[in-house]
């Protein structure tokens, strides 16, 4: 069974946490920390390196001892050390980790003074204020606390697309293989490539339910199996991901995957049209009294139903169903439309590769055109670039312009201060190809001021593109207070555009901001933000969300061939 490089990254992350709530030698943590961070951005699989009997030590942060940990991981699915952690420590202490604002060390304290093992008796020292006896919890931490265990109850048990996708297709395989499986569709909100996803909603035809169902509940990575019925099985995955597998007949295939595939909205309103036609409608198709009339594939269902086939991600009552009977359905963007990345960082400072790996990457995907994007100074913490290193930068990808089949285009994330002005001299920024402007701190300015700032910054002749524009981190971080209205029209009068930052904790902006850029009048640009060579490939979760925004190929400006995106940074310059 397939181990994936993000189950043993999560797998070293969470044993770094553990080993510093416990309060264990730094370094250890560290060596882990970095480890999970080097697997989660590789490109290669961890698993195929283990059986051709590749040396992991040649990988880099990779010692003998890690060497030998992922090899059991690999062969056993488990980290034995992991599993000790797990039984020394409570087990509430892993909820508390996803809080913003507390790390490790936090939890440590919360835990030694007051015993804290949920969000429970969080909630209760940090409402009490009894949390401010301790060293270093002030009212502001308090209250990024007491936010964060809103967020968390709010997101309920919710997985982000990236984290729930590998268990998705690994469990697609795994059920096509099977004997006796004609088809398998993994319908719901993960087909309809929702940012997050509740649980995963699986369909299969199969000619022997008995068997398959017996098959599924096998599946190596189950932790709990919840029922096994006549015809659906649900079971919980080792990551408390829910499965459910609905068997489904052969000529009813169409209408349950429409059905399943959802939303519910979506089908609600569908379900309507059809008792004004005076039919049923239901997940076994189309009925005109007793008799079938649609039902074996989505189609046909469409077609019946006097429409077009509406793609599942649009299918939100989004004033989708009218816009298909207005024949004015978008012709949506696909991820081989792309021809380019503009928001990469390297080695020069928090990215993992250097430039000249990131574009022979970049060009193995087929892009035409690259732009590197380094921190700007102020960013302290990623080694931000000051002018002068910006300008050794310039000076290396010039070079490599010579040499390589791919356009590297000189560009910065600058740090939008805190008055709007940019964090690099006119001078430089006036000698590159792009620029990005990012909002990193400050986060909590009025609604006004945060405006203000980003609309100064907008109005700089040398900004192109804002990054992540609402600064939301799924599950753990709220947008910023923004006038997205404001926003929307000077950065339609500028000829600045918006970023929809592919990074799947990101998605920002998000499908409805995008789809009302795009009204607006607004371009944007789908980027991975990467880190490394393997993130590249994010620009798939950027895609999935511009086509929830009804983004056609036009509206973003990375589609566009290099000389005519030239032409589009051009501005000030
Ligand atoms: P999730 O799992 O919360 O991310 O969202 P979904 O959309 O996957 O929802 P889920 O798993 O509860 O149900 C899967 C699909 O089944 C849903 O998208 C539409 C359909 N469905 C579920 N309940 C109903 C219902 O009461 N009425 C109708 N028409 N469809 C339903
Ligand atoms: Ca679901
Ligand atoms: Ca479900």
């Amino acid at each position: 069974m397939a181990v994936l490089n993000r189950e043993i990254a999560d797998i070293f992350s969470k044993t770094a946490d553990f080993l510093e709530i416990k309060g264990e030698n730094p370094f250890k943590v560290r060596a882990y920390r970095n480890a999970a961070r080097i697997i989660q951005n590789m490109g290669r699989s961890l698993e195929s390196l283990v059986e051709e009997g590749f040396d992991l030590t040649r990988l880099p942060g990779i010692g003998q001892d890690l060497a030998s940990y992922i090899e059991e991981i690999v062969k056993t699915g488990k980290f034995s050390k992991l599993e000790e952690l797990k039984k020394e420590l409570p087990e509430g202490l892993e909820e508390l980790l996803s809080i913003e604002g507390l790390g490790p060390k936090r939890i440590r304290t919360l835990y030694e003074t007051f015993h804290i093992t949920s969000l429970k008796d969080l909630a209760k020292v940090a409402e009490s204020g009894e949390i401010y006896k301790l060293k270093g919890f002030g009212p502001k931490l308090v209250e990024k606390i007491l936010k964060g265990i809103r967020l968390a109850k709010k997101s309920g048990r919710r997985f982000r697309f990236d984290v729930a996708k590998p268990y998705a297709e690994d469990l697609r395989a795994y059920l096509s293989k099977f004997e006796g499986v004609l088809r398998v569709e993994v319908a719901g909100s993960y087909r309809r490539r929702k940012e997050t996803v509740g649980d995963l909603d699986i369909l299969v035809v199969s000619d022997n339910w008995e068997k398959t169902s017996d098959y599924f509940v096998k599946y190596p990575k189950v932790k709990e199996i919840v029922s096994k019925g006549e015809t659906r099985s649900t079971i919980i995955l080792n990551n408390d991901l829910q499965v459910d597998l609905r068997s489904v007949p052969k000529e009813s295939y169409g209408s349950a995957l429409h059905y399943f595939t959802g939303s519910k909205a979506h089908n609600i309103k569908i379900r309507k049209m059809a008792i004004d036609r005076g039919w049923k409608i239901n997940e076994y198709g189309i009925f005109e009294g007793d008799r079938k009339i649609a039902g074996e594939s989505e189609e046909q269902m469409y077609e019946m139903m006097g429409l077009c086939f509406i793609e599942p991600e649009l299918r939100e009552d989004r004033g989708e169903i009218e816009a298909c009977l207005k024949h004015s359905l978008p012709k949506l963007i696909n991820l081989s439309d792309i021809k380019g990345d503009l928001h990469i960082h390297t080695t020069y400072t928090d990215g993992k590769a250097s430039i000249k790996e990131m574009a022979s990457k970049a060009y193995e995907k087929g892009y035409k055109y690259i732009a590197i994007t380094d921190h700007s100074k102020h960013l302290t913490v990623a080694k931000g670039l000051d002018e002068k290193r910006l300008l050794e930068q310039i000076e290396e990808i010039e070079k490599l312009n010579e040499e390589l089949d791919i356009e590297i285009l000189k560009g910065i994330e600058c740090d939008i201060l805190e008055d709007g002005s940019l964090d690099l001299s006119d001078e430089v920024l006036k000698r590159l190809d792009v620029v990005l402007g990012a909002v990193h701190f400050k986060f909590n300015l009025s609604k006004e001021k945060q405006t203000d700032r980003v609309i100064r910054a907008i109005k700089n002749p040398y900004l192109n593109i804002i990054a992540h524009p609402t600064g939301r981190v799924i599950g753990h971080r709220n947008a910023y207070e923004l006038d997205m209205d404001r926003i929307f029209e000077v950065c339609a009068k500028e000829g600045v555009f918006l970023e929809i930052n592919a990074q799947p904790e990101r998605l920002d902006l998000n499908d409805i901001l995008a789809r009302e850029a795009k009204n607006r009048g607004v371009k944007l640009s789908i980027a991975t933000d990467s880190h490394d060579i393997g993130c590249l490939d994010f620009m798939e979760y950027g895609v999935n969300q511009a086509r929830r925004g009804w983004i056609e190929r036009e509206d973003v400006i990375n589609t566009l061939d290099l000389k005519d995106l030239k032409r589009l940074l051009k501005r000030g310059r």
